[in-house]
């Protein structure tokens, strides 16, 4: 690495690789200002939590340039007060509890589907053959969207999540990124329409019945929750499986403990989680000047709560760096809560909703895929690689089994 004044968020370097970087950030610079950005980038444990706890000096105001334009409307983590606790509330149900186990039928269905022609080849793209059209298909079943328009909404919400995990945006991607939200909108508003009239047990059915003080939500209302447990549902869900099988197949130990005993998925995940966390970035805005680690954020300032350079944080975690499922500082049941150590799933008033339905999903997609993939490793040759600074994952990851 190269002298920490020139180190750039937006560098190849780091790109390719941040996370021999974070050590240095958090020891030199723990609040990286970044002039192309006009952002601060934090990267202590103590700090991202402070950031994301304290409503009052650091606001999610920053997802109205940052997403509300492919959202079509506010999402749930902009908004405040008695109506953000009730929308919560409404998603919230519809991801716990009852709900959660019928959604995990459809998983199973879903897997089923889709490993089926692979399983005789004895090769298959763990991302792009299975992850990301299963993101998309349980995505759709939860919404109750038709299965059958899989590409085109996967092609849109690429376009969309593309719009919110950019750091630089040219103006022709831009328009490309608003055109797919666009015609997603259309596509959404006379489903929306006919769902008022005729409700079912999906989660739009829900978002268009429900009430708070006699007040319904308008369609724009609707649009934005959809697109939001879209691209959230979605957008995350295949890299957490990539990430899983990556550090499993490099932990040859862990991965023989675990399909020994499946009741480890879960600290497995967790740990996947907090050592490549899917969601690397969350941003807020500063209400106020604020000092943190000695260096005065001010009022207005953006800033980039770096999730992958908290979660190895030395002072949050023993030997941050290694994958350990059995590390004693985990905490596998609260991993998945409020109380979780790790900070990707945020954490305070925005903590994500989806925690329980993504532990679920990836756990019931993962016990299903160990006994089929015997002897499963990276195809021969296969150079593995991530992208992504916001949300980040491998772009493929090729498995041989038998
Ligand atoms: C969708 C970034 C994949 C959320 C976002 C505009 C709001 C919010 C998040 C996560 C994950 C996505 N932010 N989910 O970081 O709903």
């Amino acid at each position: 690495p190269v002298a920490p004044t020139r180190f750039s968020v937006l560098s190849e370097e780091f790109a390719a690789d941040p996370y021999p970087w974070f050590e240095q950030l958090r020891e030199r610079t723990p609040v990286h200002y970044e002039p192309a950005l006009d952002s601060y980038f934090l990267s202590r444990h103590e700090d991202v939590k402070r950031v994301l706890t304290d409503h009052e000096a650091f606001t999610t105001q920053t997802l109205q340039v940052r997403a509300e334009p492919v959202m079509r409307g506010p999402v749930l983590a902009q908004m405040t007060g008695a109506e953000h606790t009730a929308k919560r509330k409404i998603v919230v149900r519809a991801f716990t509890g009852p709900a959660l186990q019928e959604q995990m039928g459809a998983v199973r269905a879903n897997a089923a589907a889709l490993l089926a022609p692979f399983l005789a080849r004895g090769r298959m793209d763990l991302v792009g053959d299975f992850g990301k059209p299963l993101a998309i298909h349980v995505t759709l079943d939860v919404l109750g969207l038709e299965r059958r328009d899989w590409r085109q909404v996967a092609a849109w919400h690429g376009g969309i999540a593309e719009f919110i995990t950019s750091m630089t945006l040219t103006p022709e991607r831009r328009r490309h990124c608003l055109d797919c939200a666009e015609q997603l909108e259309a596509y959404l508003l006379p489903v929306i329409e006919r769902r008022r009239h005729h409700p079912g047990e999906d989660l739009i059915s829900k978002l268009c019945t429900a009430e708070f003080d006699g007040i319904g939500m308008s369609d724009r209302d609707v649009t934005a929750l959809i697109i939001n447990v879209l691209v959230a549902a979605a957008e995350p869900a295949d890299k957490t499986l990539a990430l899983l099988f990556k550090h499993l197949i490099d932990h040859p130990g862990q991965l023989a403990e675990v399909r020994r005993d499946p009741g480890l998925l879960g600290a497995a995940i967790a740990e996947t989680l907090r050592l490549t966390p899917p969601v690397q970035l969350i941003p807020r805005q500063a209400e106020r000047d604020t000092v943190l680690a000695g260096t005065t954020v001010p009022a207005g300032a953006t800033v980039y709560c770096m999730i992958g350079a908290a979660n190895r944080d030395p002072g949050a975690f023993t030997d941050p760096d290694s994958f350990d499922i059995h590390r004693a500082d985990l905490g596998t049941a609260r991993s998945f809560t409020a109380a979780a150590q790790h900070l990707s799933f945020g954490t305070g008033l925005h903590q994500c909703v989806g925690a329980a339905f993504a532990r679920a999903e990836i756990e019931t997609v993962s016990a299903m895929l160990l006994p089929l993939l015997d002897e499963v490793r990276l195809s021969p040759g296969f150079r593995y690689r991530e992208a992504g600074l916001y949300t980040r994952g491998p772009v493929s990851m090729p498995l041989v089994f038998t």
